[in-house]
């Protein structure tokens, strides 16, 4: 039978306190798995702790600057500490920063890239040990529709995700005959925080002409939801990917297969 049950399993969500993470950490925890989820603040852990709970789900929090190996480190260690061995690592905290290249400072893109490409080096890094130790292991890094395309203002996020795209494969290659799977989630365009930039309605009411534009290019023409990852999560979670490997799956209602709808 396939097997998409999660229990017994340890997983680490980081940037787990709100939008996507909170969700894959909810659908994690609900096909069985014990859920620990990582944020940057104590103040944002008690916000993730309150939506967990509100899902049914308990869940562990762990405050660490995922851009800081020592910080990532005593996280693993804690989470050793309280839990056990980790599983399953979900390297989905991210940022963006939306400034054309000429205005954006060197210091700018070198932040961006260093919690969206470093920071899941650091982390995979962290917990490679206790996948090896334990004979198994599944890595997911939360990818993007920028993994592939570009975009105005979006330089050091694209090439990020492109990054995160390539070191997804590497990580694949190099441990994947130590039954580790490291695999891509790359979501279309999602209705969290990170983007309410691009749905705020204008001053008259009418439609952000970047949703306007987003719709024309979706087939499934909305925005996804942080729940429409949770499923392919659990699938690449599971012993049900076990031969899946180096992968990007993309979650993007099919933005990557249309042309767009034509004016
Ligand atoms: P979000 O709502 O802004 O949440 C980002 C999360 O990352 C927060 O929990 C935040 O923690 C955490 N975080 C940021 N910097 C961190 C750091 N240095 N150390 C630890 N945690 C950190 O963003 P989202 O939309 O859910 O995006 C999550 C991931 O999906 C990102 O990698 C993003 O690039 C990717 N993605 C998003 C979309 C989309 O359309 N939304 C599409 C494709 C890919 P705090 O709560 O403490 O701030
Ligand atoms: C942007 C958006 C996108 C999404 C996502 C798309 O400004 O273009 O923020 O980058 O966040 O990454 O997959």
């Amino acid at each position: 039978m396939v097997n998409f049950d999660l229990t017994g399993k340890v997983a680490l969500v980081t940037g787990g306190s709100q939008g996507i993470g909170l969700a894959l950490g909810i659908g994690l925890a609900q096909a069985g798995a014990t859920v620990c989820f990582n944020c940057t603040s104590e103040n944002s852990i008690q916000k993730g702790l309150a939506a967990y709970k509100e899902a049914g789900c308990t869940v562990y929090g762990y405050a660490a600057d995922v851009t800081d190996e020592e910080q990532v480190k005593n996280m693993v260690e804690k989470i050793h500490q309280d839990i056990g061995l980790i599983d399953i690592l979900v390297n989905n905290a991210g940022i963006i920063k939306r400034i054309p290249m000429l205005e954006m400072t060197a210091d700018e893109f070198r932040h961006v890239v260093d919690v969206d490409l470093n920071a899941p080096f650091i982390c995979t890094k962290a917990v490679l040990p206790d996948m090896l130790e334990k004979g198994h292991g599944k890595i997911i890094n939360i990818c993007s529709m920028m993994s592939e395309l570009g975009r105005e203002m979006v330089s050091a996020y694209a090439a990020a995700k492109g990054g995160l795209k390539m070191l997804t494969k590497n990580i694949a290659s190099e441990y994947g005959k130590y039954n580790i799977q490291c695999n891509g989630l790359g979501p279309g365009y999602i209705a969290t925080p990170l983007t309410e930039a691009l749905r705020t309605p204008q001053e008259d009411g009418s439609r952000h002409p970047f949703d306007a534009f987003l719709m024309s290019k979706t087939p499934a023409e909305r925005w996804g939801t942080p729940e429409d990852l949770a499923g392919p999560a659990v699938f690449l979670a599971s012993d049900a990917s076990n031969f899946v490997n180096g992968h990007i799956l993309y979650v993007d209602g099919g933005i990557l297969a249309y042309i767009g709808k034509q004016p």
